[in-house]
This record gives C-alpha cells, sequence and structure tokens, in this order.
C-alpha cells in the first residue's frame, strides 16, 4: 500500500499548496511506494520564512545545547536504525546492509557534531599593541539550504544538516525527488529529538524546488551533492548572487594495482568497490588501472566474483547487488555499455539487463579499455568497470590523474615506496592504500578536486567551513586611542 508524505515547514506537515505531487518508485519491484509534494517556489519561500523566523532563538541557543539535541538525533537514529534501513531500500533499492551502514554515517556524524557544541573551536593570537586582545569566533551563516541526492538519502543529508544545525544556522533540505518518505521518516527523528519549530524544513519535489532555493534572496549557504550538470547549474544561479555555494559531483575513480600486490585483497576490494551500491557511489570504484604482469590473472578472478554476485531485491539477506534507481539510470547505463562496446572494450562479464522486473543490470566487465574511451573517462552510475593497463608506477598515477574528476583513488601494493609516491601525487581528494576507493570516514574532509567539486570539503571539522563565518573581535581596554603605533609603523 502506497503511503502519503508531507513537506515539514514550521514544525507542521503539510501538502504542498498546489496540491501537486509526485511518486516515489520501488526500483526493485516498480510498484509506488509513496507520494509525496511536488513542491514549487511558493512552498520553498514558506520553508525559508519559517527558517528566517526560527532563526534568532536556535542561534542563540548555546551550542552545548544545540549539540545535545544531536545527541538525542543519534540517539532515537540507533533505535529506528532497522526500521530507516528497510524504507531505504524499498525506496532506493540499496542491498539492506548497505542501508544499515548510510543509517550508521548519520548516527556517526551525529555524535561527532554534537560535540561540535562543547568545541567549535576559534583561536586567539597575539596583538601588536599593548592592552589590547584579538580573537576569531565562528559564528552561524543564517538560513541554509541543502539540496541532496538519493543515492545516501540519510548519510549525505546528516553530513550536511548536522554541522549546520549545531553551528546555529537553521535549514531547509530539498531531498531528491528518488527519496521523499526516507527524506520524511529521517526528519520526524529531529522532531522527536526536540528541535525547535522551523529549525530543520523540509520542501520535496524535482528541479522547480531547487532552482527557487538557489535563487532565494534569503538563503546565504548553499550545499548540494549530486550530478555535474545540477551542480553547477545551481552554482551559476547562487553564485550570481553572492551565495556561498559547496558542490560534492561526479566521480570516475581508479583502483591501481601494481604487480606486487596481493592479488585476492585487491580483487576483493574492486568487486566491492565497483559493484557494491550497484556502482551508484560517487565514490564507485569505475576504472581498474592495472600492471600489465598481473593484468590477465586479476581480470579472471574478477570475472569469477562478478558471476557470484547475487542480484535482486536488497531486502533479501543475501541479496549483494540491488537494482538502478530508476528506469532513466537503467538506460544510461545500456547506453554506455553499447558506448564501451562500439569502442572495442570487451566486455567480458555481464553486459546486459538482469531479472524480468525491476531496473536490474549484471554487473559487468570491460577488459580492455583505453584512457581515451569514453567508459574510462565519464561518470556511468552503475555497474560497470573499465580495465585499464600500465607499466609503471608514474603511468598509472598519470592515467588515474587524466581525468575530469577527482574523488577518490586507491593502490594496491606491497611496497612502501610506491603507496607513498602514489600518497604523493595521485590529485584526487581521498586516496586509499590497499582498500576500495568506497568507505569515507565522517571524521575526515570528504570531497574532491577538479570536476568533483569547488574547493569545499564536508565532514571532519571541514564541514564547519561551509556552515560557518569567520568573525574577527579586537578588545581595546587601554582605554586610550592607540593609533598612532599601528597606522604610522615603520
Ligand atoms: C556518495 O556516494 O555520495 O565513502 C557518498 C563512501 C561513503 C559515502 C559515499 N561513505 O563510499
Amino acid at each position: 500500500m502506497s503511503r502519503e508524505t508531507h513537506n515539514f515547514i514550521g514544525g507542521n506537515w503539510q501538502a504542498a499548496t498546489s496540491g501537486h505531487v509526485f511518486d516515489s518508485v520501488n526500483p526493485a519491484t516498480e510498484e509506488v511506494l509513496a507520494t509525496a509534494p511536488d513542491s514549487d517556489a511558493s512552498d520553498v519561500n514558506a520553508a525559508v520564512q519559517a527558517a528566517k523566523a526560527a532563526y534568532q532563538e536556535w542561534r542563540l541557543t548555546p551550542a552545548p545545547r544545540r549539540g545535545e539535541v544531536l545527541y538525542r538525533v543519534a540517539q532515537i537514529l540507533e533505535q529506528k536504525k532497522e526500521e530507516l534501513s528497510r524504507v531505504m531500500t524499498q525506496e532506493m533499492g540499496k542491498v539492506i546492509v548497505e542501508a544499515r551502514g548510510d543509517v550508521q554515517e548519520a548516527i556517526d556524524m551525529a555524535y561527532y557534531m554534537g560535540g561540535e557544541g562543547r568545541r567549535m573551536l576559534g583561536y586567539t593570537a597575539p596583538v601588536e599593541l599593548p592592552n589590547k586582545f584579538g580573537m576569531a569566533l565562528r559564528e552561524s551563516a543564517g538560513v541554509v539550504a541543502l539540496i541532496t541526492p538519493w543515492n545516501f538519502p540519510v548519510a549525505v543529508p546528516s553530513w550536511k544538516m548536522l554541522p549546520a544545525l549545531v553551528a546555529g544556522n537553521t535549514v531547509v533540505w530539498k531531498p531528491s525527488e528518488e527519496t521523499p518518505l526516507t527524506a520524511a521518516e529521517f526528519v520526524k527523528v529531529f522532531a522527536e529529538a526536540g528541535l525547535p519549530p522551523g529549525v530543520l524544513n523540509l520542501v520535496t519535489g524535482a528541479g522547480a524546488a531547487g532552482a527557487a532555493l538557489a535563487q532565494h534572496p534569503d538563503v546565504r549557504v548553499i550545499s548540494f551533492t549530486g550530478s555535474t550538470e545540477t551542480g553547477l547549474k545551481v552554482y551559476t544561479t547562487a553564485a550570481a548572487l553572492g551565495k556561498k555555494v559547496a558542490l560534492e559531483m561526479g566521480g570516475k575513480n581508479a583502483i591501481i594495482v601494481m604487480d606486487d600486490a596481493n592479488l585476492e585483497l585487491a580483487a576483493q576490494a574492486i568487486t566491492w568497490s565497483a559493484y557494491g551500491t550497484t556502482g551508484q557511489r560517487c565514490t564507485a570504484t569505475s576504472r581498474l588501472i592495472v600492471h600489465k604482469a598481473v593484468k590477465a590473472q586479476l581480470v579472471d578472478m574478477l570475472v569469477e566474483k562478478a558471476k557470484s554476485l547475487k542480484v535482486g531485491y536488497g531486502i533479501e539477506n543475501d541479496v549483494q547487488v540491488g537494482p538502478l534507481v530508476n528506469q532513466k539510470a537503467l538506460e544510461k547505463v545500456e547506453r554506455y555499455v553499447a558506448i564501451g562496446r562500439d569502442e572495442g572494450a570487451n566486455a567480458v562479464v555481464g553486459g546486459g539487463r538482469a531479472l524480468d522486473k525491476g531496473f536490474f543490470y549484471q554487473p559487468t566487465l570491460f577488459a580492455d579499455a583505453t584512457p581515451d574511451m569514453r567508459v574510462a573517462r565519464e561518470e556511468i552510475f552503475g555497474p560497470v568497470l573499465s580495465v585499464l593497463t600500465i607499466n609503471s608506477l608514474e603511468e598509472a598515477v598519470a592515467v588515474n590523474n587524466g581525468v575530469a574528476y577527482g574523488l577518490s583513488s586507491s593502490i594496491f601494493t606491497e611496497n612502501v615506496n610506491a603507496a607513498f609516491r602514489a600518497i604523493r601525487d595521485l590529485t584526487t581528494g581521498i586516496v586509499y592504500i590497499n582498500h576500495g576507493t568506497t568507505g569515507a570516514e565522517i571524521q575526515f574532509p570528504f570531497g574532491g578536486t577538479r570536476g568533483t567539486g569547488n574547493g569545499m570539503r564536508e565532514a571532519g571539522q571541514t564541514a564547519l567551513d561551509s556552515f560557518t563565518e569567520w568573525k574577527s573581535v579586537y578588545v581595546d581596554y587601554s582605554g586610550t586611542l592607540q593609533r598612532a603605533q599601528i597606522d604610522n609603523r615603520e
């Protein structure tokens, strides 16, 4: 039976003013799971006004109290982890064990950012004059807008809203139109934790709602994760209005395997990073850059592993690969596999749809790709891995760095010198040694170089940079106008 979700504005659950709705479809069964408000600019405006009205009181709430709300969010999420994970699997298809991991990232982030309520460090530094004091403080920015994707429908929003909230901002959140039900269930956790009305507002909808947020004069900061195409539109609109924007966009992540690597370990990591989450992570591995001496052996191992993966409805415990999120995503994968075949990349496993119902695709491996092929350069966002052959570490690094994106990369080697050279030379925001390209932890900066982002990072202490303004404060306790010494200093 289909459920009905609502916007959450100023503490009230309500329909879109237009009354329009859209369907959220289970990608494994193709059944309608929920209907949700298809919000327009008037709903977005109502949410922004609610966030604006709640701002002064929230900003003046002592940060430790704000942090305590986040601890309660963490505790309620722990209790509701299974329920929320199941809704997520039903709504966007990731297998249940990964859905639990998604919720766990939000729990970790809630504890981490809850701690910021008692930290939120600024600094003091010596000043040039006697009887004078200087300090720099982090201050909230105001109303912040979050636009988030469906592939991590709880974790990614949590990376944004938890630092935003602990810093004293109020929030308007527009989740992906693929996951309105998961979003509504997540917002309920904040309400239950005692977050005051208006501090966190939810508006569901598609492009019109996102565009209205990017344009809204009362929105100071926009944090976006999603496709490069949409992200750049948001950036252009918001930058023209002088807003701060944090972007997290595409990836074309690679694992390098050197000739001295532990091949069984590498094969396991590649399989998980390429086909886990059906390849629908911005950190997923879509290129394998392998030394020619071990290529044939590694490809054989990967083909075996890809064949043995169980594709199906992720709510069943033994399923390892769920569906693509929707028909469009499935067709995109099909299109790219056709392109790869035309380019001569040689699909040695997979290469077609799986199962009769649902948006399933077989884990696919192109064994003979080259760095100039589109399948080795463009983001496919599906279970498709392209193998590129190299002869040296230098060549591997050049191939890794030679794409438009720079999120995550990895090297498998037993040689400590090679590992440290790779750490130095791989130009991605995240580098792994003897580990796949997925699985970033919330304590560290998350984000990428080149076309992946715009220089901002999420998670870790750096998350606060998106959602705070620095205020420098000078206190002159000399009782005199101490001007001459600094203005006329020789
Ligand atoms: C994403 O795909 O947008 O590092 C986020 C990882 C996860 C987060 C991925 N912790 O794979």
